[in-house]
Parts: C-alpha cells; sequence; structure tokens
C-alpha cells in the first residue's frame, strides 16, 4: 500500500520497508505524507505476516527533517489541534503494530522526524544522523510526542536538555544519550539491517510479539500488575506450537522451523 509520498514495501520474508518519499523537502512530514503513513501503518497492522518494519527516508540527507514548516505555519489553534492530534493517532498505530519496528536514520532526524523515530522500538543511525527538537525555534513545542517519549527514553533531564536548547547532537552523542540504540557507518548500514532482519526470521514471531506487548503494556503499569502480564503472557507461550517446536529443536540439536 504505497502512495506518492510514503512507499510500504514487504518481501516475500515478511520484512517490511516504510519510506517517507519525499526527499526535495528532506522528507518533511505534510498532510500527504501523514495520510501515507496512515495507510501504510493500517496495512500493516492487518497483515500478520509481517515479521519485522524499517522505517526510512528516502534520499542521503535525511530521514525527516521534522513537519512542514510551511504547512504548519498556516495552522490556527484549532488546526494545530487537529493536526496534533492527527500526527499522534498515526504514530500510536506505529508504535503498537505487533511486529518489531526500528527507525533507520541516516541524516537529519529533527523535530516531528525525531518523534516519528521516537515512536519506532528503538534506532539504528549512521555515522552521518543529526538529532534534535529544534521546535522551540520556531515559536512551537514537539507536537507528535516528543514531550513524551522523548524524557521516557532518555530521562527527563536529557530530554530537558534537547527540547530547551535546541541544540542538534550526533550519532555517537546519541547513543550516548539512549536516543540511538546502534550506530553504524553508511557503508555497513545495510548488513546492519540485514543481521537484524535475520533475527527477527530466525526467532519464534508470537514469542516477539508477546515480549514486546508485555514491555509496552507493562509500561504502563504498576510493577506487581506488569509482572502478572508477563506470567500470564508467558503462560500463554506454552499453549501454542512455537514453545514446542524450539525446546524440541534445541533438544534434538537442530535449528527450529517456526511457521510465519
Ligand atoms: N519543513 C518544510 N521544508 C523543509 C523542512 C521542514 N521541516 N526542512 C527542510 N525543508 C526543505 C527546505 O525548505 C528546502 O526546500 P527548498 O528551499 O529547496 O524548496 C529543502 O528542504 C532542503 O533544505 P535546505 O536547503 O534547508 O537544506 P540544508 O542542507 O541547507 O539544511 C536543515 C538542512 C535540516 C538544517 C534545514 O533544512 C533545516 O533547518 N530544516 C528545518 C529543521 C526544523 O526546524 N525541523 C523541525 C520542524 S518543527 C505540532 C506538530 C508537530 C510538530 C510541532 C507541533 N502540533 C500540531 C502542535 C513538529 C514540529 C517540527 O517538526
Amino acid at each position: 500500500m504505497s502512495t506518492e509520498t510514503v512507499r510500504c514495501d514487504i518481501d516475500e520474508r515478511g520484512i517490511a520497508h516504510l519510506t517517507i518519499d519525499r526527499p526535495k523537502a528532506l522528507n518533511a512530514l505534510n498532510s500527504d505524507v501523514l495520510d501515507g503513513l496512515d495507510a501504510g501503518i493500517r496495512d500493516l497492522a492487518a497483515r500478520d505476516e509481517v515479521r519485522g518494519v524499517f522505517v526510512r527516508g528516502a534520499g542521503d540527507k535525511a530521514f525527516v527533517a521534522g513537519a512542514d514548516i510551511g504547512q504548519m505555519r498556516e495552522l490556527d489553534p484549532a488546526g494545530a489541534e487537529a493536526f496534533a492530534r492527527r500526527g499522534l493517532a498515526i504514530l500510536e498505530q506505529l508504535e503498537r503494530l505487533p511486529a518489531p519496528v526500528v527507525a533507520v536514520v541516516d541524516g537529519y532526524c529533527l523535530g516531528g522526524g525525531c518523534e516519528l523515530a521516537l515512536a519506532c522500538d528503538w534506532i539504528v543511525a549512521t555515522d552521518q544522523a543529526v538529532f534534535g527538537q529544534p521546535e522551540v525555534g520556531l515559536g512551537i513545542i514537539p507536537g507528535f510526542g516528543g514531550t513524551q517519549r522523548l524524557p521516557r527514553r532518555i530521562g527527563p533531564a536529557a530530554a530537558l536538555d534537547l527540547i530547551t536548547t535546541g541544540r542538534q547532537v550526533d550519532a555517537h552523542e546519541a547513543q550516548r544519550l539512549g536516543l540511538a540504540q546502534h550506530v553504524v557507518t553508511a557503508d555497513s548500514l545495510e548488513q546492519t539491517l540485514s543481521g537484524i532482519a535475520k533475527a527477527w526470521l530466525r526467532n519464534a514471531p508470537g514469542a516477539i510479539r508477546a515480549a514486546k506487548e508485555a514491555i509496552y503494556t507493562g509500561a504502563d503499569l504498576p510493577q506487581d500488575r506488569a509482572l502478572r502480564l508477563e506470567a500470564s503472557l508467558f503462560a500463554g507461550g506454552f499453549a501454542g506450537d512455537e514453545q514446542a517446536e524450539g525446546m524440541a529443536a534445541f533438544l534434538e540439536k537442530r535449528k527450529p522451523g517456526y511457521a510465519g
């Protein structure tokens, strides 16, 4: 399900690539891009065969350089609220995809772009990546979840540093802050992604989904309830074929074969 500004391709293994394709504007998020993301993410959510998703920006300069400033400039408060709610709903859908989702950041990852990356499960960056939340320089605050997801990911002090100064950080500083999980050279990016995809495909898809559900749902619960949630998802794993296959394969010294 692709549009003019967002491509959504799923390969025969079930690895999906969701690509924002507006490179002349550094993939800035305008309403067409939001429509394309919405359609692409709904499509991915409806497909059981999806084993993992890579979110990328087209071209070699940017992941996404932010929400489209030209379009945002025209908004009144009601329009800004509608724009923010639409963006939030789309990013929540992305966050709730059952399969793991990685943001692949090569180049600028600013403002709404950084917020999009934060709605992914983790970030793989090249050493050319640049992160920042520059909104206060434009007279606004982050509107696609940056004031909420960034402090949850890197802690409130580091988030306040980035959001109130608007400063840009390179990939290595982003990694030290816990914003980027892997930093690789541009030349080794595809190999890194291929390694991640192979790991997803090697492991049990239902167990991967259950682990993701346990982490996100548990994060919103008090610890005692979160631990019980984990126990019930753990027990659920013994009702399907994956646990039988995984353990039999170990004991029989062979590779497991999980249904996709
Ligand atoms: N919006 C629109 N166009 C953009 C853009 C953006 N965010 N970023 C870049 N472009 C466009 C440029 O205008 C230029 O277009 P042409 O002039 O060629 O037509 C083209 O992309 C190439 O950009 P540059 O010529 O500027 O390229 P440089 O290499 O010189 O500079 C740059 C790259 C990334 C440093 C620079 O483009 C830049 O500073 N861009 C803006 C970065 C930025 O401030 N991003 C944050 C935007 S604010 C909310 C919802 C969401 C948000 C807030 C509130 N609610 C509704 C409440 C989110 C806000 C943001 O994301």
